[in-house]
């Protein structure tokens, strides 16, 4: 692994280099907006179920593919709980997206519902929702999830029926790297994100001593490992690794941090968790400087903590959607049909969606006439480069994207600003980084 990093980081160097040198990206693919009739979500078990969502496009009233059928796309993300802000947005990007490309599949005749579920950010939800994804034969691909955890357990239903998975947000290696020929994800990994971030610690913030927290899900204690390789390679002195489940009273993984006096916290974990862990830092005059992935990218951050994130730093693999020059009509396009700012995700998760578009038009042409979950599977292995609104994607034989974008940002809003100057966050560095 250690080896394998400092690859990365000599991949981020060059990929420094390509980034500024970068061609101008290319077009955002222009399909005429369909109307979308309300329809209920799928019933969700285990709890909440998804909020009633405009799912369906109609067909044209004259389709001149001479295919017939349902095609459904599902989503599964936390449309409900304290990480909704996110999971709604990648619900929404998809739905958009089906609006906007799912006219390659209505002109070939088919009509296309969107299947959004709730996963509310826990892997037994989400488990109990694969089931029932997959007990439904129409659903031909799937667009989520936000946590990796919950999709490592629902990977396995996915993969028993065949039915492909792109995720918007997915970022722990174990994802591509358990062997499940059905997952793939349009983001980068968290063993490079680590490094990233570890390297830019180091290197820039001067940052001598470090204190690690996670929330002990894979994605949380996973990035946290890999920070912490990172910084022990490099001779950093990590004066604590502590996971917890805690979300609102942090006193006692406050006080040994305050006995150890670190440069630095390293949160591994999701904004909900880190906004009350950061404020409470703050408000017992703990100094040191917080850092954390791009679970923490969200505008809730900054609603909860207030002036305890100012200027703070964090690392990304989505960066603020105004990054993307293709996907400024998305950006308003999102704000006209939800009444905010596009989150952190929603923008992939736009492209993921057509991603699995393309996959089940291509499946449909080589079968002439819908096609099965194992053609659509076939079609995705084949896929070649698919140009999104936030960069041209290209799968590698795990699943990942052949190169991927990371980010380091800074928070540069403030406290009482409304949500979408989030999406103004300064962005400190860009890289281009081949998938390991
Ligand atoms: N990568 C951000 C979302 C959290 C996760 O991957 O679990």
């Amino acid at each position: 692994m250690v080896k394998r990093v400092s690859a990365f980081l000599i991949f981020a160097l060059l990929g420094a280099l390509v980034a500024a040198c970068a061609a101008p990206p290319t077009p955002t693919p222009t399909v005429a907006p369909t109307p979308a009739p309300a329809t209920p979500a799928p019933a969700t078990p285990a709890a909440t179920p998804a909020p009633a969502t405009p799912a369906a496009t109609p067909a044209p009233a004259t389709p001149t593919g001479g295919m017939t059928g349902v095609i459904k796309i599902a989503t599964q993300s936390p449309l409900s709980g304290p990480q909704a802000a996110l999971g709604v947005g990648i619900r929404n990007g998809a739905e958009l997206g089906l609006e906007q490309l799912g006219k390659t599949l209505t002109d070939m005749g088919f009509t296309v519902e969107l299947a959004p579920f709730d996963d509310q950010a826990k892997p037994e939800v989400g488990s109990a929702n694969a089931k029932n994804i997959v007990s439904d034969n129409d659903i031909l691909c799937l667009v989520g999830h936000l946590n990796s955890g919950v999709a490592l357990a629902s990977l396995p239903d996915y993969q028993a029926a065949s039915l492909v998975m792109v995720s918007p947000a997915n970022t722990n290696p174990k994802i591509t790297e358990s062997g499940y020929a059905n997952a793939f994800r349009i983001v980068g990994r968290d063993d490079v994100q680590g490094a990233v971030g570890e390297e830019f610690a180091r290197t820039e913030l001067k940052i001598k001593s470090v204190y690690i927290i996670h929330d002990k899900t894979d994605y949380g204690q996973g990035v946290a490992e890999f920070f912490r390789q990172n910084a022990e390679k490099n001779n950093i002195k990590v004066l604590g690794f502590e996971g917890t489940e805690e979300q609102s009273v942090f006193d006692s993984i406050l006080t040994p941090i305050q006995a150890a006096n670190p440069d630095l916290i390293y949160f591994g974990g999701i904004y909900s968790q880190a906004a009350p862990l950061f404020k409470q830092a703050r408000d017992r005059g703990i100094k040191a400087a917080f850092l954390g992935p791009d679970g923490l990218d969200s505008p809730e951050l900054l609603k909860v903590a207030g002036d305890a994130v100012k200027g703070m730093y964090y690392t990304s693999v989505a960066a603020p959607v105004s990054q993307f020059p293709d996907a400024a009509k998305f950006a308003e396009d999102y704000q006209a049909k939800y009444k905010e700012a596009a989150p952190p995700f929603s923008a992939q998760a736009y492209d993921a969606m057509g991603v699995c578009i393309q996959a089940i038009a291509n499946a449909a042409k080589a079968a002439n006439g819908k096609p099965t979950r194992a053609q659509v599977l076939e079609a995705m292995k084949k896929l070649g480069p698919y140009k999104g609104i936030t960069g041209t994607y290209e799968f590698n034989a795990k699943g990942d994207p052949v190169k991927s974008a990371y980010f380091v940002l800074q928070v540069s809003s403030e406290a009482g600003d409304p949500a979408e100057v989030w999406n103004k966050n300064k962005v400190v560095k860009r890289l281009e980084i081949a998938a390991p």
